[in-house]
């Protein structure tokens, strides 16, 4: 300790501490330096290598803004949070395992983003992606999930990340075949739940007669949203069988797996009834190939 009135508490001494201080901290600024270069070069955590394509590029400013464009400006009597409403889909999958995500985790963001739906506008849709689309777009009398907030939004994007990385990993995701509960399977069947589940009236379906099973047990539609339909509140389903215009026209409606989607229905107390080829969206086919045989008629 240094007292005033020894002899240290001379010009000379204070001139000695004041040095070794200067020394102490330049010091701890070199150590300090070179622990952050050091951390700088480490090369970041290997991300897992999966099958399926990345997340797309830019997703956040993809969502946002779509997100923007439907709340604000289709549909703003909604007054939605969409910053709120990013951070609750980022969170539901950032630094998590890919291959485990639950429907907990998406809960926050399926109550922000709920909106009400009208009775007697539903059209769901099975391995009919385009058409179903185009239909809805042209006529504008029935609505599909990608109408709604939740599947505007995501629509055609892919999303995952990894639990030693708080980036989204857009080199690969995980593709179904090699977990069923990945970050878009679990976003898509939660969000198509909760569609069917606010159905009310009648429903539509748009199926593909031109494959050999028009309705599938294991799609979303035949495994999700035939099973989450209330009973109570949907009284009628009716079912469009839609063929390529080049395709022989047959009896769709009595195939095998038709004839298992009206067993189910009516198991649940809701009515069924199916139609061969409906003309509009014949018609709507028909712009896109108007040399078919099947388009001349008209
Ligand atoms: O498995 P699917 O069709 O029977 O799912 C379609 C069914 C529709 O009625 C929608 O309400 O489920 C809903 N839905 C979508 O809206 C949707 N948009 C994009 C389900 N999936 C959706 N996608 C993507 O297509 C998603 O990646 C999912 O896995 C496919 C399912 O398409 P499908 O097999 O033709």
């Amino acid at each position: 300790m240094v007292r005033e009135g020894s002899p240290c508490w001379t010009q000379k001494c204070r001139g000695l501490l004041l040095g070794l201080l200067v020394i102490l901290i330049l010091g701890a600024v070199v150590v300090l330096s070179a622990v952050v270069l050091a951390r700088r070069r480490e090369p970041p955590a290997p991300l897992p290598q999966w099958k399926g394509r990345g997340s797309t590029a830019h997703l956040r400013e993809i969502l946002l803004g779509r997100c923007f464009s439907y709340a604000g400006l289709l549909h703003p009597e909604l007054r939605k949070d969409c910053l709120k409403i990013w951070e609750a889909f980022e969170k539901a999958f950032i630094s998590k395992n890919p291959c485990n995500i639950t429907e907990e985790d998406y809960q926050p963001l399926m109550a922000l983003a709920a909106h009400p739906i009208p009775c007697n506008k539903t059209l769901l849709w099975s391995k009919t992606n385009e058409l179903a689309h185009q239909y809805t777009k042209v006529r504008g009398d029935l609505l599909t999930l990608e109408d709604t907030l939740l599947g505007y939004m995501a629509d055609g994007l892919m999303w995952c990340g990894s639990p030693s990385s708080a980036e989204m990993n857009y080199q690969s995701c995980p593709h179904w075949r090699e977990c069923a509960n990945n970050p878009n399977s679990i976003y898509w069947k939660m969000a198509s739940r909760i569609f069917a589940e606010a159905a009310c009236g009648v429903v539509h379906v748009m199926l593909n007669g031109s494959i050999s099973q028009p309705f599938g047990n294991s799609s979303i539609f035949g495994s999700v949203e035939v099973h989450h339909l209330n009973p109570k509140r949907v009284h009628l389903m009716k079912v469009w069988v839609i063929h390529n215009l080049s395709a022989q026209s047959s009896d769709s409606c009595s195939k095998s797996s038709i004839k298992e989607l009206k067993s189910i229905l009516e198991g649940r107390n809701i009515a069924f009834s199916c139609k061969g080829d409906h003309r509009a969206v014949q018609l709507i086919q028909c712009v896109g190939n108007p040399e078919e045989p099947a388009c001349r008629a008209c």
